[in-house]
């Protein structure tokens, strides 16, 4: 029976997990790097927002079944959850994970289970147990013994959703893939302590390939929506209609275009497998370029609107943007990677009037906007006041309205939310 658990890494990830095994009675030491997270979650607040997290958060560490600190302490079982980011040149960079493997490696003990849930390239998990066993000469590794290992080690992707974590963490079917049989059965015995879905067993790399298709399937998906929206933009044909109506076929469900694809996942994790497979990887890297483009030409529809003003007697200096939303998606009040946010500062940086901001989900703008000059306005000043509308993200907010506009204003909606709508 494991009884302690240590989280490496207390994020988006690391954190509802921690908090869901305190929830299950179990003595959770989560281990960070940044002592202002430590220190927020000993307090028994959070540093992140995620609905129904702080609720658990105080009430785990306020019964002392989670603690955080900065230093690796040993435990039954430690589960990795670590940012894996990229590169400039857009390879994963996988050092967070060999650093969190120098933090447990000298308190390892027989009997342990290692788990990393980052997103990896395929034969990462393969490399920590290197890494480990190297670090540990006295401890046997799978790689070394197999199924008699002292260390069992498996990967477990994490794949929920930002905005529905908690449930998701607990509902959806998990993914396990151990190095040995041994490694999957205890992997499987720890999360069936919260995990409501089924977990699901296999070989290691099949596991860290799973996770990197899933965010590639929709990657490829939303690429195809924002490549069709772009096609019938300059055909005259309204593509939320037409998804709408080519989606009452059975088997065709195609995704919502928008202004780009953001968040720290569905960007980002797509490249692990081109870089893996430049050679074959083909559809998925075009896929990613479809998506990066996509904010380009909706900076492409602005300046036709702005051309448009201009040729109505507007000069550059009369024209305002309003720019509604500015986060990664639809109401929450996250900005990684967020397509809207790069294009309100290019907006900003190439338009001689003023660039105002529309977020329902922020208290104020992001320094990067504050810098360019870039105001907040509330919703109804900026229908009325804006020369250009540029909607960005479809928040509620943003959805039981429809502006009326004047002669002298003009509509770039990205998320076909002011777009009449039919059937
Ligand atoms: N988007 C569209 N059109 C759509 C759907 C999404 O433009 O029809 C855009 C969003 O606006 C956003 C981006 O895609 O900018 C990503 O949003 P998302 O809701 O698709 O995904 P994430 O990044 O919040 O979470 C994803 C999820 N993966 C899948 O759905 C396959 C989640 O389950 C993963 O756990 C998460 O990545 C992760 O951590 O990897």
């Amino acid at each position: 029976m494991l009884k302690t658990i240590s989280i490496i890494g207390l994020g988006y990830i690391g954190l509802p997990t921690a908090t869901l095994f305190a929830s299950r009675k179990m003595r959770v030491i989560g281990v960070d790097v940044s002592e202002y997270v430590v220190d927020t979650i000993n307090r028994g607040n959070i540093h992140i927002v995620e609905p129904e997290l702080d609720i658990l958060v105080q009430a785990a560490v306020g019964a002392g079944y989670l603690r955080a600190t900065m230093q690796a302490e040993p435990a039954d079982a430690f589960v990795i959850a670590v940012p894996t980011p990229l590169t400039a040149e857009q390879k994963p960079d996988v050092s967070c994970i060999e650093a969190a493997a120098k933090s447990i490696a000298p308190v390892l003990a027989k009997g342990n289970l290692v788990i990393l849930e980052s997103t990896s390239p395929v034969g990462t998990t393969e490399k920590l147990a290197q890494w480990l066993a190297e670090m540990r000469p006295d401890l046997t590794f799978p790689q070394q013994a197999g199924n008699g290992s002292d260390i069992r080690i498996a990967y477990c992707p994490e794949r929920v959703l930002p905005g529905r974590i908690v449930h998701e963490l607990v509902a959806n079917d998990r993914v396990i893939g151990g190095m040995t049989p041994k490694c999957s059965e205890a992997a499987v015995a720890l999360y069936k302590s919260f995990v409501q879905g089924e977990c699901v067993v296999t070989q290691v790399r099949a596991a860290e390939m799973c996770k990197l298709a899933e965010n590639s399937f929709r990657d490829v998906n939303i690429a195809f929506a924002n490549e069709l929206s772009m096609i019938c933009d300059d055909q005259g044909i309204d593509v939320w209609e037409l998804i709408r109506l080519a989606n009452r076929h059975p088997r065709v469900n195609i995704l919502q275009p928008g202004c780009g694809v953001g968040g720290h996942c569905i960007a980002v994790d797509p490249w692990f497998i081109v870089n893996s497979a430049p050679e074959t990887a083909k559809l998925i890297a075009t896929a990613r370029s479809v998506n990066d483009t996509k904010p380009k030409w909706v900076l492409q529809k602005v300046d036709e609107a702005i051309a448009e003003l201009k040729t109505d007697g507007m000069t550059a200096t009369d024209i305002s943007i309003a720019c509604f939303g500015l986060t990664f998606k639809p109401d929450i009040d996250d900005l990684r990677e967020s397509p809207a946010l790069h294009i309100a500062e290019a907006l900003a940086d190439r338009h001689a009037g003023k660039v105002f901001v529309v977020e329902p989900n922020l208290e104020s703008l992001p320094q990067s906007l504050t810098d360019r000059r870039v105001a907040q306005m509330d919703l109804n000043a900026a229908m009325e006041r804006a020369s250009v509308l540029v909607l960005l993200v479809d928040h509620s907010q943003f959805k039981n309205i429809s502006p009326q506009l004047t002669r002298f204003q003009k509509l770039v909606d990205t998320r076909g939310v002011w777009k009449k709508k039919h059937g």
